[in-house]
């Protein structure tokens, strides 16, 4: 893509409300547009970005075996009536008639939706256990939507659900989920802490945040540093690997304020160990057993014949949240850098050029159509420009690798620079594999 082209409108001036870095990034990038409160557009820069995030998330439940599927963003009222949550979920859920007055409602999550489609599809225990998911707009109707893309009304979230025949069976998809995401936010260059929680509105009884380290976070964490020493490839997908890879995890002191107590905290974690600061939650996993099979009449035969309600769990990621808590994770003095992984481009190639001298520019575009055909995303910034504020917009856009052009650049070696570290001059072939890598 060239730069020229690249529908980017960066914005200067920053309306009051974006307080945060990656509210402020975001619609400094033209990542996002807001459309009314807590409603955004996701601009091309912002979707590449969220897409290659949803793609890892997809990635990950597939390799434990969960099924993707897709349900509509808007439901009838009935099965939540029949769940009871109807009038629970209160103000935050929005309600909607159709032309014939029949009550619908935009889906702030899953498990009423869901639990109907099996309860009419899955009669016997031998059909289980099963896990469903699929990557969807939520809509929450938010007291106070912030931070940008962080906390708003529209939402795009992953939502999966287990289906299992017992207690015992469940907490083995639960172990499952939880191993899942602990190496789908290793992917994404994050380290989240995986922290025993409160259920809400969804119910249960066990329950775990995953929380990323960010000051600017909405929840207050308290934890012993030796939870970032676990090793997860230590673990394989074995019950008995994950169950002790849980009970590993849970060992070590991690809770968030609603579980917070000062003793428990001094009395198990050392003073050099203390970590107190804040945290943004990117993914909630919950087992929640009967909660919606019982009144949803959700029963399967069990191996006596015997009509059971099959226990179930629900686990979701923030898709969209993430985008702007990568932002907060590695935003730093005013440089941006993504993860290689989910970075909307995989160089940058700049090259130094004016009008009456534009070698430096058809020197990078012979180098863009090699890079291309290497299967490489790169980005070529054809805007004529001075080199200095080339830099600080691509320190902004924070692709982490850059090809520069300029004096440093030989006949067929190039100056190539990792944001954040010193450059090197290096031959095409070095520099795809460094790309690739
Ligand atoms: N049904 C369960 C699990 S599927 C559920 O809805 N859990 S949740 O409420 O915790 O939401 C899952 C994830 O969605 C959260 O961890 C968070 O990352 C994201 N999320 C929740 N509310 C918002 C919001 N208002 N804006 C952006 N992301 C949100």
């Amino acid at each position: 893509m060239y730069l020229s082209k690249l529908f980017i409108p960066i914005t200067k001036d920053l309306p009051s409300e974006a307080k945060i870095k990656s509210h402020q990034l975001m619609l400094r990038t033209g990542m996002i547009k807001q459309s009314a409160a807590g409603i955004y557009s996701w601009l091309p820069l912002g979707f590449k970005v969220m897409k290659k995030i949803e793609q890892i998330v997809r990635e990950e439940q597939n390799l434990i075996g969960a099924q993707e599927m897709l349900m509509p963003t808007i439901q009838s009222s009935d099965i939540w009536k029949e769940s009871g949550r109807y009038d629970d979920y209160g103000e935050e859920m929005l309600r909607i008639k159709d032309r014939q007055g029949r009550e619908m409602l935009y889906g702030p999550t899953n498990e009423e939706l869901i639990t109907d489609i099996f309860r009419t599809s899955v009669k016997s225990y031998k059909s289980l256990p099963q896990i469903l998911y699929h990557i969807q707009w939520k809509f929450r109707d938010e007291v106070r939507p912030r931070f940008g893309i962080m906390r708003c009304r529209e939402f795009y979230m992953k939502d999966a659900y287990s289906f299992d025949l017992n207690d015992e069976d469940a907490k083995k998809s639960y172990n499952k989920m939880f191993y899942s995401y602990i190496k789908t936010f290793n992917r994404l260059g994050l380290k989240a802490i995986p922290m025993a929680a409160d259920t809400g509105p969804i119910g249960g009884n066990l329950s775990h945040e995953f929380i990323i380290l960010a000051e600017t976070g909405e929840s207050q964490i308290y934890a012993d540093k030796k939870i970032f020493e676990i090793d997860v490839s230590k673990y394989d997908s074995s019950d008995n690997s994950l169950k002790k890879m849980r009970e590993d995890f849970s060992s070590i002191y991690a809770v968030t304020d609603e579980k917070f107590k000062e003793n428990e905290f001094n009395d198990n974690v050392k003073k050099d160990n203390q970590i107190k600061t804040r945290g943004i939650e990117v993914g909630h996993i919950f087992y929640f057993g009967d909660k919606y099979s019982k009144p949803l009449n959700c029963l399967i035969d069990n191996q006596g014949g015997k009509k059971t309600a099959v226990k179930m769990g629900s686990y979701g990621i923030g898709v969209s949240r993430l985008v702007g808590a990568t932002i907060e994770a590695n935003y730093n003095k005013d440089i941006m850098k993504w993860p290689k992984s989910i970075s909307p481009f995989d160089a940058v190639i700049i090259p130094s050029f004016s009008k009456n001298n534009k070698e430096n520019l058809e020197k990078a575009e012979k180098l863009y159509k090699e890079l291309k055909k290497q299967n490489i995303d790169v980005l070529l910034d054809d805007v004529e420009e001075n080199m200095s504020n080339k830099f600080k917009k691509h320190d902004l856009i924070g692709v982490p690798y850059q090809i520069i052009i300029g004096s440093k650049s030989e006949e067929s070696k190039f100056e190539f620079k990792e944001l954040n570290s010193k450059s090197e001059i290096l031959s095409l072939e070095n520099i795809e594999l460094k790309l690739k890598k």
